[in-house]
């Protein structure tokens, strides 16, 4: 229990005093959260040293959106809230992005920032950085709190956990005015206000009838299907999940982030055949639509079930305990599928798979993504714990579909936003969390949304190598400005430019690659020394598509001259 001076009250006796800085730390400490990723300022400097003192790690960032989204995926690898902290309104609103974007893929982390004097803010007055920031978060957020009292802040950090946590998880925002650090109590009182949360993430046992319709439904399929989402993942119910896909025989297709869940290389993985299975199959588990197809929905929120599409057999409840009742409820002696659609599939994947694997023996000059990844497929095939990160549009959509994964939630990637910027926090976090050595492999554009942290990376030394696929721009390098004026076109970076430079002015290991050996022996020395290190793989500039696999979803102009 933290405590600040003792006070000598009026009667003579000592008495002890603890304060709202000490009480976050401990309700903190009390509920298992060892480390704290932020950016220090008013009013949260001293906390952030009080924090540090107190024995939790404090990871320092260069911009808080990069803070957030350590902060969110340290959340999705432990299943403990991730904690972000940040200074009041610009340094709050820096943070707001990756609280939104973990509330989206229901990762579960808290955004703790410090704020104005509520007294100013409500009146508009015009205190230091001052934003209503409570109402600002709430309509990103799972749920947001603000505590004015010292008194309820383990009241406060007791509601956050379990926001964060229960039921499908999600970015909890939880205000602290600045004037609630310094306020004290008593410190014993202190310490019987903080909560314990218990049980934060219950169970939730899906019904005997849900189970036994899903079941129904799976016995009568001819084309069956499994889809893997990151909830599965998130779940760690890993030897459930594969149980269940190896005694049903039934193929499965992980999306991007379960991958690994089963190895990539499992014979029922139908990722080598996707555009085939996901049309054709006509019962689909856990998913989305497609067609004329019936869908069991396995989801711990009742209320996503027929959100896109029709759901035939809803099964509603945590992921671990649905899929031990569907175990249970196919037995022992389920039969395989049709063979006609295992052969089909095996087809597809033969073929797919010996196309690819021509794709990446050729060695073009420069560079292409193939020829480059190629190279990260050896090396996540030989430290199959290395977690990569991945971003970009092509960087993002080559990796996913040519680098197998081995192993559950090695894949950290951009997730249902596809957004850029989660490069960096999520490599720090990474490792920070696990220990591992982290690959990070990333486009040039999307690099330079979190590119600021390699000085982190060098900072806290850690075992991370940053690769940038750079092809001079976004999605490629090749646009020319039309007007043939001195502006590059839009998506056009500098040509050339030395990624590796970048991290070299801040003592981690650079190394500028052109050829796949080149990139080999860089990665291999990387994961070997553990040293932070970035390499910039040279890529053709013509090598990439517009927005890489969603170029449809781009509008067109209709304008016609
Ligand atoms: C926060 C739009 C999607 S992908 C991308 C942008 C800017 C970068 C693609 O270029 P990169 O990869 O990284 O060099 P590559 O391999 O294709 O050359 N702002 C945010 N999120 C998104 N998704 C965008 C913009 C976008």
């Amino acid at each position: 229990m933290g405590t600040v001076e003792p006070q000598v009250a009026q009667s003579g006796d000592v008495q002890e005093v603890t304060d709202g800085f000490h009480l976050v730390i401990d309700a903190l400490k009390l509920n298992g959260i060892d480390t704290i990723f932020g950016l220090p300022g008013i009013p949260i400097t001293d906390f952030t040293r009080m924090a540090q003192a107190a024995g939790l790690r404090v990871i320092s960032f260069r911009h808080e959106q990069n803070a957030g989204n350590a902060a969110a995926i340290a959340g999705f690898m432990t299943q403990k809230p991730g904690i972000c902290l940040t200074v009041s309104a610009p340094g709050f609103l820096n943070g707001l992005t990756a609280l939104a974007n973990a509330t989206t893929n229901c990762f579960p982390m808290i955004l703790i920032s410090g704020s104005s004097e509520r007294e100013i803010v409500d009146l508009q007055q015009g205190d230091y950085e001052e934003m209503d920031q409570l109402a600002i978060a709430k309509p990103l957020a799972k749920a947001a709190f603000r505590v004015l009292h010292a008194e309820d802040i383990g009241v406060g950090i007791a509601r956050a956990i379990r926001a964060a946590l229960s039921g499908r998880p999600g970015g909890v925002y939880l205000d602290l005015p600045a004037k609630l650090f310094a306020q004290t109590m008593d410190a014993e009182a202190g310490k019987k206000s903080l909560i314990e949360v218990v049980d934060p993430a219950p169970k939730q046992i899906p019904g005997a009838d849900a189970v036994k319709r899903a079941v129904e439904l799976l016995k009568g399929a001819k084309k069956p299907l499994i889809v893997l989402g990151k909830g599965a993942a998130y779940a760690q119910a890993d030897a459930d999940i594969r149980a269940l896909v190896e005694k049903t025989g039934i193929p499965y297709l992980p999306m991007s982030m379960a991958k690994g869940l089963l190895p990539d290389t499992h014979p029922q993985c139908a990722s080598a055949a996707r555009s085939f299975v996901l049309p054709e199959a006509d019962v689909v588990m856990d998913h989305k639509s497609w067609g004329g197809q019936k869908f069991i929905q396995v989801d711990i929120s009742p209320q996503e079930a027929d959100s896109n599409v029709r759901i035939d057999a809803p099964v509603v409840g945590d992921i671990g305990s649905c899929v031990s009742a569907l175990l249970a409820g196919i037995g022992a002696s389920w039969p395989k599928p049709p063979a006609e659609w295992l052969s089909a599939i095996a087809e597809r994947k033969k073929n797919n798979i010996a196309k690819m694997a021509e794709t990446l023996a050729k060695n073009p000059s420069p560079m292409n993504f193939h020829s480059a990844l190629a190279v990260v497929r050896d090396i996540i095939k030989a430290n199959p714990d290395a977690i990569l990160v991945n971003e970009g549009a092509n960087a993002l959509d080559f990796t996913r579909s040519i680098v197998d994964m081995h192993k559950p939630r090695k894949r950290l990637d951009v997730g249902t936003w596809g957004v850029m910027g989660i490069g960096m926090g999520f490599a720090v976090a990474a490792a920070v969390v696990s220990g591992q050595q982290v690959i990070a492999i990333e486009g040039d554009s999307a690099f330079g949304f979190s590119g600021m942290e390699v000085e982190t990376l060098c900072r806290y030394n850690l075992p991370v190598c940053v690769v940038i696929f750079n092809n001079n721009g976004v999605y490629r390098g090749t646009d020319v400005n039309p007007t043939g004026g001195p502006d590059v076109a839009p998506t056009v970076f500098v040509k050339g430019a030395r990624y590796d430079k970048l991290i070299e002015a801040f003592g981690g290991v650079g190394v500028h690659a052109t050829t796949p050996a080149e990139l080999r022996k860089a990665m291999e020395e990387a994961v070997r020394s553990r040293r932070p290190t970035l390499i910039n793989a040279v890529i053709d500039e013509a090598a990439g598509t517009e927005s890489g696999r969603i170029t449809s979803l781009n509008p067109k102009s209709g304008e016609k001259k």
